[in-house]
């Protein structure tokens, strides 16, 4: 029988392993870069034994910042054929090989965690980080908004590839002109867990107009079909702001007009509430349409420290339909799917964020979570996502966020 000491090896063993020396990969074939979300929740990993590798995994990932003040979602420090599209493809414009879109903002979140556990060792690369941190947050306020709510323009932007919220709006585009191109994702692991063809083609058609307009940011928001106000960068946001903030005050930095800018995402945030559904929703800002999806980054509210009595009713009823909540993707929708990556599967990561908020709110639900996610590590192991309803594991394996999970909050 697998002890618990023998998980917490496993897991430092993974982080270890995906260390390429200063930074982390998701996992070995599928995703051999840095990736923007995956390196925070690693550096929270690290933080458990390891506190200096914790904070070089976050400084490491700002020194792609670009300079209007963007951190990139991938950066690709070293070339790695074996991952498509390779950033020929992507064109980015920083200060080293990057992709040209962003991903959720959690590092100020992850960064104040690891502050917490160690202040001596972390106040001066809170310092470094903050003025960084502050350029990419106030990068979202001046190009992502709308009506207070930060929108995604890019499936991949959220890290949630191919939730059911992105279908209207990629039937929308027409990939015109995308060309040839070779999946490298599929040889990794099983078509059947991945986005479609129809996806992708439309993924790559993005990137190709990005780079096409050198990644311009007012030419984007005027050419850019895709734009979608979503719950995973709007909730990620406000929480960092509130961190930010209080990393600030803590250590006597320039927090000024920090409390605006969280007052204007507060109103953001409950612009995305769906009366139809009764729950937080993504809205496409191209045509007004809700998605009508219950999805995970629904369940952010109280991570964004914002408390919902619809959200909780919600929360309890997709709990008891899957064994090991929360699904990516409402279990009772007929496009739930639960081994399709974003549109069905359990992810440790999203439960992790989730489970953080409703434990600081103390949610009567919170304790239910944690549970089944450490069940579901101890049963199936460190796989990138999860069957939610038999807890197969799915995707990748040996998945640095997945092990960092285990290490920081559910083991
Ligand atoms: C991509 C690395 C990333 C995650 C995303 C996940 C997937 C594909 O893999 O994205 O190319 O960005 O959806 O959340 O960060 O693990």
């Amino acid at each position: 029988m697998t002890t618990t000491i023998d998980l917490h090896k496993q897991a430092r063993d993974i982080l270890k392993m995906n260390d390429r020396g200063g930074y982390t990969i998701p996992t070995k074939g599928l995703y051999p870069y840095q990736w923007n979300w995956d390196s925070a929740f690693a550096a929270l990993g690290f933080a458990q034994f390891n506190i200096d590798r914790a904070w070089q995994e976050l400084d490491t990932l700002f020194t792609a910042q670009w300079d209007d003040g963007m951190v990139p979602h991938i950066v690709f420090h070293k070339s790695d054929p074996g991952y498509y599209p390779g950033p020929d493809v992507w064109g980015g414009i920083g200060p080293l090989p990057s992709s040209g879109i962003t991903q959720p903002p959690i590092a100020a979140t992850m960064a104040r965690l690891i502050f917490e556990k160690d202040k001596t060792a972390g106040e001066a690369h809170i310092r470094a980080l903050f003025p960084k941190m502050r350029a990419w947050h106030q990068w979202f306020m001046q190009w992502r908004l709308d009506q207070g709510a930060v929108c995604v323009t890019h499936p991949w932007e959220a890290g949630r590839d191919n939730t059911p919220e992105w279908d209207g709006p990629m039937e929308r585009i027409d990939p015109i002109g995308v060309g040839e191109y070779e999946r490298r994702d599929t040889k990794h692991v099983d078509g059947s867990m991945r986005p479609t063809k129809f996806d992708y083609d439309r993924y790559i058609w993005l990137v190709q107009m990005g780079k096409r307009l050198n990644w311009d940011q007012q030419q984007l928001l005027e050419e850019n079909p895709f734009r979608v106000a979503d719950p995973t960068m709007t909730f990620t946001l406000l929480r960092a702001q509130r961190d930010l903030l209080a990393l600030g005050v803590e250590l006597g930095l320039d927090v000024n007009g920090l409390d605006v800018e969280i007052a204007t995402l507060e109103k953001g945030a409950a612009s995305l509430w769906n009366n139809n559904i009764q729950s937080y929703d993504a809205r496409d800002t191209k045509t007004g349409e809700w998605a009508n999806c219950v999805s995970n980054a629904s369940f952010l509210c109280w991570y964004a420290g914002i408390d919902s009595a619809g959200q909780s009713e919600q929360l309890q009823r997709v709990l008891d339909k899957v064994q090991f909540g929360v699904p990516s993707h409402d279990p009772e929708s007929p496009k739930f799917d639960g081994r399709r990556y974003w549109r069905g599967p359990t992810w440790a990561v999203m439960n992790l964020l989730i489970g953080l908020g409703l434990e600081e709110m103390k949610h009567p639900l919170a304790l239910r979570l944690r549970q089944a996610t450490r069940a579901l590590i101890e049963q199936n192991g460190f796989a990138e996502y999860f069957d939610p309803q038999d807890g197969t594991p799915a995707g990748g394996q040996a998945f640095t966020w997945t092990a960092a999970v285990w290490l920081s909050w559910a083991g």
